[in-house]
């Protein structure tokens, strides 16, 4: 790629991620900035957490902390070109089983509840790229 293809790139990149998330199409009430894993609280006591995933191959960040309970995950695909999904590891205890994003096209996003109860490291993937090393893992507070 010419540099200044780069720069295309890139400024559509800022662009498309500015404004993907603005645009009132999500379901809950964004409360104030939004923080790419950083567990909080929602109204109705679900944690809340959010992570982003780009065309790196990776998640944004690759591991946050839950304690036992309820939890509502986002995924937001900031990506160009990429589509990712998310899936935990088969065993690795969010239930319902087999709980998360089958398909996440660029510049979509998609919050998914689930409930953990199993103290430890759950690991999870994009199954599109588990060999690009897009991986991570959701510990549970014991
Ligand atoms: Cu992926």
């Amino acid at each position: 790629m010419t540099a200044a293809g780069a720069g295309v790139a890139l400024a559509l990149a800022l662009t498309g991620c500015g404004g993907s998330g603005d645009d009132g199409r999500s379901s809950a009430p964004s409360s104030a900035a939004e923080e790419f894993g950083v567990v909080t609280i929602a109204e109705d006591g679900v944690q809340e957490v959010t992570l982003r995933t780009q065309d790196d191959f990776v998640f944004t960040p690759d591991r946050f902390t839950v304690a036992p309970g309820e939890v509502r995950l986002t995924v937001v695909n900031a990506a160009e070109e990429m589509t990712h999904n998310l899936e935990f590891d088969e065993g690795a205890g969010p239930e319902p089983i087999g709980a998360g994003i089958d398909f996440l096209a660029p510049g979509q996003e998609m919050t998914i509840d689930f409930t953990v109860t199993v103290p430890g490291d759950h690991p999870f993937t994009c199954t599109f790229h588990t060999r690009q090393g897009q991986v991570g893992t959701m510990t549970v507070r014991g």
